[in-house]
């Protein structure tokens, strides 16, 4: 394997790092606005998906603040949305995902970003974070109209790379974008920062760890392991 992909949100970078700027504007429910947000994005990504009613995360992840809002009885003025999508463009990394992308850049792997998130998310949110210079190519669902688990989303990997979706290693903190990947036929690997159970979905990932590091060695042990074997 010589090249690996990336989730971002939730994988390179923190979405709850929002938390802290819901907490200023909406004392004692910042967590609640955060946890709900997320997932109402997630959600909706696939109810756009299922039904062919695709628009960009961008609005997807305003559409959710709304709801999210409404939902908590908060008030919904324009500038305070604007300044809780404002942090979306500097969400911060987790503190190990620097460290393990430039191990694998040293070691000559080709990295990646596969996002459900457009350019006009994506693009911020890397240079901001720091994390572009380590990453050679960024891939946007944006480019199929359509989310993940969407198999259309997956094809971006292999197609842009001109290798097979095994030969990639796929990293997601979400699990089901990693069991996601590993149905479309990548080798892919959990990072799973929560301690969460694996969903029962019938299909475990290649790789589980707990940090983007743990991810880094199970690449660079997979490639020592086919090198030597095909040098034997
Ligand atoms: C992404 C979603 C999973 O970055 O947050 O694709």
């Amino acid at each position: 394997m010589r090249a690996a992909l990336f989730d971002v949100f939730g994988t390179l970078l923190d979405v709850y790092s929002v938390t802290k700027r819901a907490e200023e504007l909406f004392p004692g429910e910042g967590s609640r606005l955060a946890f709900l947000w997320r997932d109402k994005q997630i959600e909706y990504s696939r109810l756009r998906t299922l039904s062919g009613h695709y628009v960009p995360f961008s609005q997807v992840t305003r559409d959710a603040l709304v709801f999210a809002l409404r939902a908590l009885r908060l008030p919904e003025q324009p500038d305070q949305i604007t300044a809780l999508l404002d942090e979306y463009k500097r969400l911060a990394p987790f503190a190990d995902v620097a460290p393990a992308l430039e191990r694998l850049q040293r070691a000559g792997v080709q990295t990646g970003v596969l996002s459900n998130g457009d350019s006009e998310m994506l693009e911020p949110a890397l240079v901001t974070s720091g994390l572009h210079r380590y990453i050679d190519i960024v891939l946007s669902a944006d480019e199929v109209k359509a989310f993940k688990t969407s198999p259309l989303v997956y094809a971006l990997g292999p197609r842009v790379l001109k290798v097979t979706a095994e030969q990639i290693l796929f990293v997601s903190s979400n699990g089901w974008d990693a069991i996601g990947a590993a149905w479309y036929g990548y080798t892919s690997f959990w990072v799973n920062r929560l301690g969460l159970p694996l969903d029962e979905l019938g299909r475990r990932p290649h790789g589980i760890g707990s940090t983007l590091g743990d991810a880094a060695d199970f690449l660079l042990s997979f490639s020592n392991r086919n090198n030597t074997e095909t040098a034997a």
